[in-house]
């Protein structure tokens, strides 16, 4: 195989709903999409990266300064068996695995494609269906909290997260439980703690959340491993794992019981598996992370949510959640019962809209 060439863009889309999380708020988002031509054959991927470097140290822009200047030069003219070994042709290039994951799924996409199979069967996924959980920004009131958690409840989620952060954390947690008490909730605080609040993170124990992910810095696995021996809930890990040794080391120093995994953040499918094999061997359940993706890099969370240790419901929703009209056809839906159809077209299974697609692009370099 080898990738003939890659079609770098920008797209940009305001979301149907702002969002805020205890880093910051956003309102549009910016997406680095990448299209790779591999022997014919068209893949797609998504650069999660944000528009500031304030969940991760990745950006848009150095995504694609990334892509262009030091990934495209390993893998112009460069021959390879499989998507499966980009992640080590691309080992050179420490970290940036927003930039890797971006082409490292397109190319996965194209080659699901060569062998006319559905991307999820290529990596080894075994699920139909996949259960699906929704993540509720911080909002203004308890009320406008409320009635968006019994919106999403209506529409079939299985499970609410709310995001929180010092000063909106308890309060909300208690106003939720009391209205609705058999629900599966848990929070996300994006790394809003210290150690120190531990005392107030312990009072979140009685709302017998499912999990708190993330409470601690964002790279701090010892903090969190001190913290999970202190309280009874499980702490689920986002930002800190970032490589399969972090998640090694997650494990063995119980720094959490639950991992969230996310393609962009772990630099792909091949590591985002690797992790995911490791967790079910330790007996940690994994879910999948969502990034306010477009249709594409949803499409593929759909894929890796159907690896068997994907037991709990991802943040992985439907696109009329987030866009008004999202990129891919059909547009992602999620049943009553709050699931999703795996696709079984050849590849991530949605069409990529390219009329919309350049309709939405303010930026867009050709590599070859
Ligand atoms: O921490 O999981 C997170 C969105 C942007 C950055 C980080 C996170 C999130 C979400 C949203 O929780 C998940 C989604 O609905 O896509
Ligand atoms: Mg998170």
């Amino acid at each position: 195989m080898k990738v003939q060439r890659i079609t770098l863009r920008e797209i940009r889309m305001p979301l149907v709903t702002p969002f805020e999380t205890s880093f910051g708020r956003v309102t549009d988002r910016r997406m680095l999409l990448v299209e790779a031509d591999v022997d014919g054959m068209t893949g797609w991927g998504e650069s999660v990266a944000g528009e500031g470097p304030f969940y991760a140290p990745e950006t848009v822009e150095t995504a694609w300064h990334i892509l262009r200047d030091f990934i495209w030069p390993i893998l112009k003219d460069r021959k390879f068996n499989s998507a499966s070994e980009i992640w080590n042709l691309l080992a050179p290039i420490r970290g940036h695995n927003m930039a890797k994951g971006a082409i490292e799924s397109a190319i996965w996409d194209a080659e699901a494609k060569q062998k006319g199979l559905p991307l999820w069967k290529l990596l080894g996924g075994i699920r139909e269906e996949i259960p699906c959980g929704v993540s509720i920004g911080i909002k203004g009131s308890l009320e406008e909290l409320t009635a968006t958690v019994e919106r999403e409840l209506a529409a079939g989620y299985q499970r609410i997260k709310i995001k929180i952060k010092p000063g909106k954390d308890i309060e909300p947690v208690e106003y939720l439980r009391q209205r609705f008490p058999n629900i599966r909730l848990m929070v996300d605080a994006n790394s809003a703690y210290q150690l120190e609040d531990w005392p107030h993170l312990k009072r979140l124990e009685a709302y017998y959340l499912m999990m708190i992910e993330q409470p601690l810095g964002w790279d701090d696995l010892y903090s969190h491993a001190e913290l999970q021996r202190k309280l009874d809930t499980p702490i689920c890990l986002d930002e800190c794992i970032h490589t399969e040794e972090h998640a090694r080391a997650a494990i063995e120093l119980g720094a959490c019981k639950i991992m969230n995994i996310k393609l962009g953040r772990v630099g792909g499918h091949t590591v985002a598996r690797r992790i995911h094999d490791l967790c079910q061997r330790h007996g940690i359940p994994v879910w999948c992370g969502g990034m306010l993706e477009s249709g594409i890099g949803r499409a593929h969370n759909i894929a890796l949510s159907t690896l068997p240790n994907f037991t709990l419901a991802g943040d992985v929703a439907a696109s009329k959640r987030y866009w008004e009209e999202d990129i891919i056809l059909p547009e992602v839906t999620v049943s009553a019962q709050g699931t999703i159809r795996v696709p079984t077209s050849p590849g991530i299974g949605f069409e990529p809209r390219l009329d919309r697609i350049d309709k939405l692009t303010v930026r867009k370099e050709r590599l070859a």
